[in-house]
């Protein structure tokens, strides 16, 4: 559960709600090339379909996270096309990781059929397409709220055994409930999936997914990587400590202090605060924004994301120069005013393919934040200073910078233009900025120190490493 399974390779991508078609193609195409380990996928299970005659907003994104039962349909396509995906992205060498919705079920209050046509009724607990009965969910006499909801933080079994929002809330403690998740999860570990994120583990005893981890198969000779969805901060009885033994938490303080130190770049120095109770590094598991930070469906936190380019470039090439836990790029879909906008569809509602433009950046409605070259061109600086240490770190308020030993050497500016005599790390010689695509160069001395110049409005970053861009 601690090794993604990665080849030294350091970085992922979360497609939110692409088509298992297109994410083939995409590793085929791009992501391999591009130095990427893997894909996080949007769950694959049968969901529910909010169609709005309710007075909900129809076809919402977050359907996906109400499984009906675990059957491999689901809006980014069938299981052909998912076990499809997997084969091809396998064979480049790109790993996927499964979001597991293992928390709950549907809604209370939905009934129905899922996306696939198995019947459900929440009211009942009854998912007779797993199957699951009422047995296999927490009692309400086991949650302490009074509306049965999740409404106290503080209370370990109020977040653990109540209903989340609403959702009918699986009792993970029960062995038939957990042969039913193992069973799920084993089936996609043995079509070639290499990991999960854990929907909401925070909600989930850290002892009973011990016990699901247990039975897992392994991917290679180890277990599949599996991260842990745990908002931690500092706000509560559940801590990303509690985690540590059974994958890596989630640390959602990293993306806060990231979108404080690209406002104030003097707060860049404090992005990892162990005091203040943050995952140790080779713990956490760390992103610049997630599909509910960017629409607000994660409590109130400071955020950057793609809406603010120039920013949302600084930040996620800092979280990727900087050496601290293990890194997700997120890549989103455009939405308007209604956070609930599921993804660009067809007039059926059907998830609309990804449009790659000649220029390689993308359209109709995808935003591809990992093909932005200031993205993508650092997931080769982080690749290439793997396993080394921050030294000359400099900070001046209007500028950043730093070494990785004698590998690289990252430069940031918080306006357009940065000119400043740095100590570099590295040996003498050429080196060219990866993040313009070597159009700039930097001269380092025999001392190691070199003439830092960035003008650039959109872009004023620089990243130089050996061996990188020649
Ligand atoms: C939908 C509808 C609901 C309806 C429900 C059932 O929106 O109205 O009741 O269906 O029919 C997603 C959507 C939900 C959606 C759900 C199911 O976001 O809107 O509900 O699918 O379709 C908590 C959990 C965390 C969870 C997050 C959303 O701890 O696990 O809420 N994230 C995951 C997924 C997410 C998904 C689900 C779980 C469910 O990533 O996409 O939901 O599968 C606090 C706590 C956090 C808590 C947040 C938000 O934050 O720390 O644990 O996250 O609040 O409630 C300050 C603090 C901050 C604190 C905040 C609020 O700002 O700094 O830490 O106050 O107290």
């Amino acid at each position: 559960q601690f090794q993604p399974h990665c080849d030294d390779r350091q970085v992922i991508v979360h497609l939110f709600e692409w088509k298992w078609t297109d994410i083939a193609a995409e590793c085929e195409r791009y992501l391999a090339g591009a130095g990427y380990c893997g894909v996080q996928v949007s769950p694959p299970n049968e969901h529910v379909l909010v169609t709005g005659d309710g007075g909900e907003y129809p076809h919402p994104w977050w359907d996906r996270y109400q499984p009906v039962s675990y059957r491999l349909e689901s809006r980014s396509g069938s299981e052909d096309q998912f076990r499809d995906m997997v084969a091809r992205c396998n064979a480049v060498g790109v790993r996927i990781y499964v979001d597991a919705v293992l928390n709950h079920m549907a809604g209370l209050g939905r009934s129905g059929q899922g996306i696939a046509g198995s019947s459900f009724n929440s009211d009942d607990h009854d998912f007779p397409a797993v199957p699951y009965t009422v047995d296999d969910f927490n009692p309400r006499s086991k949650c302490p709220s009074t509306d049965g909801n999740v409404n106290n933080y503080s209370d370990m079994d109020n977040v653990k055994n109540c209903t989340l929002v609403g959702l009918t809330d699986l009792d993970q403690s029960l062995p038939h409930t957990q042969e039913r998740i193992v069973d799920y999860l084993n089936r996609l570990v043995d079509m070639g999936v290499s990991g999960f994120r854990f929907d909401a583990s925070k909600h989930m005893w850290p002892d009973d997914l011990a016990v699901i981890i247990d039975r897992l198969n392994n991917v290679g000779d180890s277990k599949p990587f599996i991260f842990h969805e745990v908002i931690d901060r500092n706000d509560g009885a559940v801590t990303v400590q509690q985690y540590y033994d059974i994958g890596r938490p989630t640390e959602f303080r990293y993306p806060m202090k990231i979108a404080w130190g690209i406002k104030d770049f003097n707060q860049l120095s404090n992005v990892v605060d162990y005091g203040w109770g943050m995952a140790e590094s080779d713990k956490a598991f760390v992103f610049v924004d997630n599909h509910d930070t960017q629409r607000g469906h994660a409590g109130n936190a400071d955020v950057i994301t793609h809406q603010t380019p120039k920013e949302y470039k600084q930040g996620v090439a800092f979280m990727l120069a900087y050496p601290y836990g293990f890194t997700r790029v997120m890549s989103s879909y455009y939405f308007g005013d209604d956070t609930d906008q599921g993804p660009p569809h067809n007039d059926d509602w059907s998830t609309a393919d990804v449009v790659i433009n000649d220029d390689g950046s993308c359209g109709g409605g995808w935003v591809c934040e990992h093909r932005w070259p200031a993205i993508s061109n650092m997931v080769t600086f982080r690749n290439a200073v793997t396993g080394t240490e921050m030294a000359n770190y400099w900070n001046n308020g209007q500028a950043v910078a730093f070494s990785r030993d004698q590998v690289g050497f990252f430069a940031m500016a918080k306006g357009s233009s940065m000119h400043e005599h740095l100590q570099t790390g590295l040996p003498a010689g050429s080196y060219c900025n990866l993040i313009d695509d070597c159009a700039t160069t930097v001269q380092v001395n025999g001392d190691g120190t070199a003439d830092i110049n960035i003008d650039n409005d959109e872009e004023p970053i620089l990243a130089i490493c050996v061996g990188c861009g020649q």
